[in-house]
């Protein structure tokens, strides 16, 4: 039988940078790949007796994969984060900064729901504050990153939710190291907020 553990999961688009910022993050040193579609199933890295990180493959299309493929992870993803739901004190979901309003337009104009937007609803849905790390700011500049932070808050109709949601969007480069120290405090924080401190050293800046 699986010993109970606490788990710390990282969760978005194919290439947002999960696996990235979990390298950066922790001891732990998942496989990262320039192609969408590196990480093909969820893998759990122990970091202590009874806490892990895991890494989840991406949630959405991946060119040259078959439909099946995103629909068979896409049914993993939800059977793991249903189960495990209790014990998942921090849920970060990861977005690639540099192409959410562009990725989100398209399909909006196909009236599809952006990935991003049906993601973060169905974290919400399951009672999870996501930590929305938006990373790979090294990509875009100043002026760019704030339409992108706002058309994030927009899509999930950040007027409507509490003010920790809000407090809980950060954005980061996983590649530059810009504003890490501030994720690896949002993360710990949710932790004490388990009580599960014994843990928080686990998540540092490798
Ligand atoms: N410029 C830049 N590139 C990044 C950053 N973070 C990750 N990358 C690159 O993005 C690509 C995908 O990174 P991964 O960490 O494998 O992304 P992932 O979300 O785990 O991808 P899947 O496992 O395929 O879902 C790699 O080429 C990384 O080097 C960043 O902050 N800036
Ligand atoms: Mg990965």
């Amino acid at each position: 039988m699986h010993e109970f553990a606490w788990y710390v999961v990282f969760i978005g688009r194919p290439n947002a940078g999960k696996s990235s910022l979990i390298h950066r993050l922790t001891a732990a040193k998942p496989v990262i790949g320039k192609k969408p579609g590196s990480t093909r199933k969820i893998i759990e890295y122990p970091l202590a007796k009874k806490f892990r990180i895991v890494d989840i493959p991406g949630w959405g299309k991946i060119h040259g994969r078959p439909s099946t493929y995103e629909e068979r992870i896409k049914d993993e993803i939800l059977v793991f984060l249903e189960e495990n739901k209790f014990r998942i004190p921090a849920c970060v979901h990861v977005i690639d900064a540099k192409s959410l309003i562009d990725v989100s337009e398209r399909l909006a104009k196909k009236g599809i729901i952006p990935i991003d937007q049906e993601l973060y609803q169905f974290l919400c849905d399951l009672h999870f504050i996501p930590i929305v790390a938006l990373n790979k700011i090294d990509k875009i500049d100043k002026s760019a990153l704030a339409c992108t932070v706002a058309y994030f808050k927009e899509l999930i109709d950040i007027s409507t939710l509490s003010p920790e949601h809000d407090a809980s969007i950060i954005t980061v480069s996983a590649r530059k190291g810009d504003n890490l120290p501030a994720l690896r405090d949002l993360i710990r924080k949710r932790l004490r907020a388990a009580s599960v401190e014994e843990f928080e050293r686990y998540i540092k800046l490798s």
